[in-house]
């Protein structure tokens, strides 16, 4: 019996997106810090609290993935958790520099790095 290997149709070399760091452009709160959350494939990968403002470096944050990754971004207050704006797909290759993440009165602006 030959052994047969399979491989899938599609496959594609495992990426690695890197967070390199993320500006509050403007805060979501009205007093205090922000408490932003980035959320890679459902995985929360980083949150720290930040002023408007300020540039964070996420280094080293880096998850791996296979083909795309979906990018969000939520604001979390008293224990709840707000989206801010929509969510992002990063690919294995011809992404921008940074993406947003925005709506009418909250912007943060995440740069990053796919290898
Ligand atoms: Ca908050």
């Amino acid at each position: 019996m030959p052994i047969i290997i399979r491989h899938d149709k599609g496959a594609h070399a495992v990426a690695t997106l890197e967070l390199v760091t993320l500006e509050c452009h403007r805060q979501h709160d009205i007093t205090g810090l922000d408490e932003p959350k980035i959320i890679v494939d459902g995985i929360t990968v980083w949150n720290r609290a930040m002023d408007k403002g300020t540039k964070k470096d996420l280094r080293p944050t880096s998850v791996k993935f296979n083909g795309r990754a979906e990018v969000t971004l939520e604001e979390v207050s008293n224990g709840k958790f707000k989206q801010i704006g929509g969510q992002v797909t990063v690919r294995e290759s011809g992404n921008p520099p940074s993406v947003d993440f925005k709506t009418s009165g909250t912007w943060y602006e995440l740069f990053f790095e796919v290898s």
